[in-house]
């Protein structure tokens, strides 16, 4: 008999540590980790199984179809939004046509279990273009359906797999005889720029914030790449990986949409400084701003309207900024870097 349990894909990556950590605390089933590169020990340790292949090779995930019972997905593999801009291509590859694959092993699943999949995917604020500051500053707080207009190769991936999903949960094969459903559950959150205490962002255009607060941690000088009033909406990890679990578990009936933003705080790079500097004081933090990376960044929503998470599933963030800092990176960077191994860099997820 094959026992249920819940894929993980780009499971080495910061999202994919954060909600392994949570799975194992709760003892939420087995974890099937799926990335690039092999799980450090300590990761693997907390999953039923782990398997280094990669979300593009068709023959392995057809291998998964047939060793276990997928219940559920965590889709996380992704390439981010700077990587994505060096690679383009490779990045709809794995960006595209990985979660394709993916979407198609769930269908596989449903019909040979007989029950849906709940297919969860992190989305992201990189889906949103506002087309200058003065327009990005009167849209405040953006809902879903504003604004999609994506200036990256991950943002576009991003919005058109959001469709994808929600082309397989509501109108697959929609010309054929049998109509049956596709038995693919799709949801989706939009991610703002996460901050974990425990690993380090590689690839990302918002990954100022966490590099910019390790660095100070570290008691080394950091250079800052966009500009003092850049100002996004941020998510501490814990929220983010609460905001997946509590959408995956979510009945199914009270979802009015496949896609939600979620929202945590927002800051400029400048009250991010602030506090940094009161945190650690004699930090050397400059800003250098990388004029193309920063235009990225500039394209992004100033905060976001998550009132439809709140409505239908209960969403609300624990961390605000000030609980952000001083309950959770604070406390939890200061005691890797007093004397502790430095957080692992996030592998690249695959
Ligand atoms: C990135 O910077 O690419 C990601 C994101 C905002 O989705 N962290």
């Amino acid at each position: 008999m094959r026992k249920p349990a819940t894929l993980v894909t780009g499971a080495s990556g910061e999202v994919g540590q954060g909600l392994i950590d949570a799975y194992a605390a709760r003892g939420d089933g087995e974890i099937i980790a799926l990335d690039l590169r092999p799980l450090d020990a300590g990761l693997a340790a907390r999953c039923g199984a782990t398997i280094a292949g990669d979300i593009l090779d068709e023959n392995l995930l057809q291998r998964l179809v047939s060793e276990y019972e997928i219940q559920a997905i965590y889709h996380l593999a992704a390439l981010l939004s700077t990587r994505a801009e060096y690679t383009p291509d490779t990045a709809h590859r794995v960006n595209v046509n990985g979660t394709l694959n993916l979407l198609k092993l769930a269908h596989e699943q449903a019909r040979w279990h007989g029950r849906t999949v709940v297919f969860n995917f992190p989305s992201s604020i990189a889906v949103y273009g506002l087309p200058d500051l003065a327009t990005k500053i009167k849209a405040g707080r953006v809902s879903e359906d504003e604004h999609n207009v994506p200036t990256t190769m991950y943002g576009c991936n991003k919005l058109y797999c959001e469709h994808l999903g929600r082309y397989f949960t509501r109108h697959y094969r929609q010309l054929a005889a049998d109509r049956t459903p596709s038995g693919v559950d799709f949801r989706s959150v939009r991610f703002p720029g996460l901050i974990s205490a425990f690993t380090l962002p590689s690839g990302g255009t918002s990954d100022y914030a966490a590099e910019m607060i390790h660095a100070a941690a570290e008691g080394k000088p950091y250079a800052c790449f966009v500009s003092r009033d850049a100002r996004i909406p941020f998510m501490a990890m814990p929220d983010a990986i609460k905001a997946l679990t509590q959408l995956a578990h979510a009945p199914a009936s009270s979802l009015s949409r496949r896609v939600y933003n979620v929202g945590a705080f927002s800051l400029s790079a400048a009250e991010l400084q602030d506090r940094v500097l009161a945190a650690f004081h004699g930090a050397r933090i400059t800003f250098e701003p990388d004029l193309q990376r920063a235009a990225i960044v500039d394209t992004w929503p100033e905060d976001v309207d998550d009132s439809a998470a709140r409505a239908d599933w209960g969403w609300k963030p624990d961390f605000d900024a000030d609980r952000a800092f001083e309950e959770y990176l604070l406390p939890n960077i200061r005691g890797f870097y007093r004397g502790k191994e430095r957080p692992c860099d996030a592998a690249e997820p695959g």
